[in-house]
Order: C-alpha cells, then structure tokens, then sequence
C-alpha cells in the first residue's frame, strides 16, 4: 500500500525537483522510485510507480496534482455528452511510459512486481467530482438519476482498463492490483451494480494472462463476501474488520491480504510491535494469508516504523 508514498526521504528529494506527474511519466524515475522501498526495507514485492488516475490523464481531461490538496481534474465530466466527447486512445500508445518502466524494472528485481489500476467505479467518480471527494454526491446523483449514461461511462472505462491491464502483463509484471478506493460510499445494491459488476469483467478479461488479481475495495470489509463470488486470487481487506473472522466467509481458494490499520504505524515500537503479532497470531497457519495494511501508508509515517514493521512480520514464522 503506497511503498514509497511520500513518507522516504529519497522519494521527497526526488519530488523537489520533478512534479508528480513527470516522476510517472519518466521511466528511469519512476523505476528509481519503486525500487527505493525494497532496497530500504527488503520487502517481499514491489508495487509499480505510477498512478490510478493515468487513466483518465490519457482520457485528456486535464489532470494535474497540487501539493497538499491532491488530485485536480479542469474538465469533469458533468453531462452524458461530455461522456460522448471523450477522444478514442490507444492505451499502449498514451501509457507506453507505463510500459517502459516495467521493462527497466523487471531485470532489476529480484523480488514480484504488481501492476496495478483504479477500479472502473472509482476512476469514474474521480472523473465526475473532478478530484477527491468525501461524499462522492455528483457520482452518486448521476448513478440514481441516469444509470444508463452511468454504466456507459463504466463500461468505456472497463474496456481502456482492459487494455492497460494487458499492457502491464505483457511488459512483465507478476501480479495485478486492483483499487476501488470510493467502492465505500455505495450501499450494498449499488455496489453490486455500479461496481462489483465491472471488476468481474476486468478479472475475466485478465484470466487469458493467468496472472494473479488481487481486489482491494475501500469497504472490503463489508463487501467480502460479494467480491468473493467474482473468483479473484485474492482480497485486500481494510482495516475496520476483524480479519480471521472474514476468513470463516471466504473460500479457501482466495488468499487473503491486510489489513493493518495505517495510523498504527504512529504507535511506539512495543505497541506496534503487539498489534502486528497480534494480527499474525491471528490468521497464523493460513497459507493464503499475504500481510499489508489496510489502505495506504501516510506521508507522515517515520522510517523507523516502517522498518520495525516489515522485521517484525519476516521473523515473524522464525521466532514464534
Ligand atoms: O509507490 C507507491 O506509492 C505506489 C504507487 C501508487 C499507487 C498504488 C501511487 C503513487 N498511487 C497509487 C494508487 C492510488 N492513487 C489510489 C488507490 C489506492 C488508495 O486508495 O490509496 C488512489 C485513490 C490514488 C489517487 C491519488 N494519487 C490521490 C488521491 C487520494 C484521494 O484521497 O483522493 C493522491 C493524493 C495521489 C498522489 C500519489 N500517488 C502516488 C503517490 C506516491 C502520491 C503522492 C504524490 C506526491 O505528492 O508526491
């Protein structure tokens, strides 16, 4: 979740000379970056650098990102014919940066490297409401009041995250994560409609390539259960549930990953130290148990915790 993120130094000096979008856009830099947080703490995979909202950058609705306020979009989409305006792409042209970076990456790793991409759902929210949004009210007005406008988007959306997903697998990439960070704001129904549904097209669109799909939904929680029906490898869970207890729902046959709530990391080492023990403990035995957070790591979080915890969770089968 977020390895290099804002929190390494290295990545902060990186970023006083370059703006976010152009460390995505240039290969060597953005490969520099995914490999900075397995060189400092020896973790198990590496996530591509890059962004969910590449997408949409490609789509030429005017995406930058500002310091402290995040993503900006200048030209939302507010009216099914602004769905209509949208140009045709060529994913493998638009996002051939995307390409480069994992073909520079692959040779210098020696650890998986897992692609990734925004779910269709929210991708198009953040194309609606034109950056973060706390509500998501304009995404969830449009959904009830034009459902079909809605799902043309998503569908639109599905097809160019096919393609990009492709794209990944064949420059060489190991596993695939997918996000749906806003899947939280819809009900259960909705979920099912507006969100569920399109992840199944994108899990049985990748299966030609036999590439592990690992689905995290902001809301896994509560919607284990649904994205289990769906046949992902894999769940990334967040951080409000009780972890073993979803295991008692979901078929063996799904691994399961999370779920450490990020603001943990905030906690002296001895506390820090217990909780991830404590949630090792806990799903101790199940071979389809990956340890992650549950939702990304804060800009603010020190090295140190950081180091404590990929130690505490590599020794973890050794010293018990
Ligand atoms: O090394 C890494 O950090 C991994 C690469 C990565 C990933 C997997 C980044 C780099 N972003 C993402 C995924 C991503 N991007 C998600 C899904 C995961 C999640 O829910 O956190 C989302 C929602 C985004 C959109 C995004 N990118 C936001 C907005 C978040 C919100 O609240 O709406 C922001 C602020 C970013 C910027 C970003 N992306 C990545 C980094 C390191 C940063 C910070 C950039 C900086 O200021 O330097």
């Amino acid at each position: 979740m977020r390895q290099a993120g804002r929190y390494m130094p290295e990545f902060r000096k990186i970023r006083a000379k370059h703006s976010f979008l152009e460390v995505c856009h240039d290969p060597e830099l953005a490969a520099e970056v995914t490999l900075l947080p397995v060189r400092a703490f020896n973790m198990d995979a590496a996530i591509l650098f890059s962004d969910i909202l590449v997408i949409p950058e490609a789509l030429q609705v005017g995406l930058r990102f500002e310091d402290k306020i995040g993503p900006i979009i200048e030209r939302p989409l507010q009216t099914p014919a602004d769905i209509q305006s949208l140009p045709v792409i060529d994913i493998k042209k638009s996002l051939a940066f995307v390409e480069k970076t994992i073909k520079l990456l692959i040779p210098r790793l020696k650890v998986p490297l897992i692609g990734f991409c925004g779910a269709p759902f929210t991708i198009a929210s953040y194309m609606i409401e034109g950056g973060s949004s706390r509500d998501l009210k304009k995404t969830k007005q449009w959904l009830l009041k034009d459902p079909e406008s809605f799902h043309r988007l998503l569908q639109l959306i599905t097809d160019y995250t096919l393609d990009y997903m492709h794209l990944q697998a064949n420059a060489g990439i190991h596993a695939f994560q997918v996000f749906d960070s806003w899947a939280n704001v819809l009900g259960h129904v909705q979920f099912r409609e507006f969100s569920l549904q399109y992840l199944h097209r994108l899990i049985q669109g990748f299966k030609s390539t036999k590439l592990p799909i690992i689905l995290f939904c902001r809301g896994s929680s509560v919607f284990a259960s649904q994205m289990a029906e769906i046949g992902p490898a894999a769940i990334s869970v967040d951080w409000n549930a009780d972890l073993a207890t979803i295991r008692t729902r979901i078929p063996a046959t799904i691994a399961l990953q999370g779920n450490l709530d990020p603001d943990i990391l905030y906690a002296p080492r001895k506390l820090l130290k217990k909780e991830i023990n404590h949630l090792l403990k806990s799903m101790q035995g199940d071979p389809g148990y990956i340890f992650n957070l549950g939702h990304g790591i804060h800009p603010d979080i020190p090295m140190d915790s950081v180091k404590t915890l990929v130690e505490t969770v590599q020794n973890f089968q050794t010293t018990q």
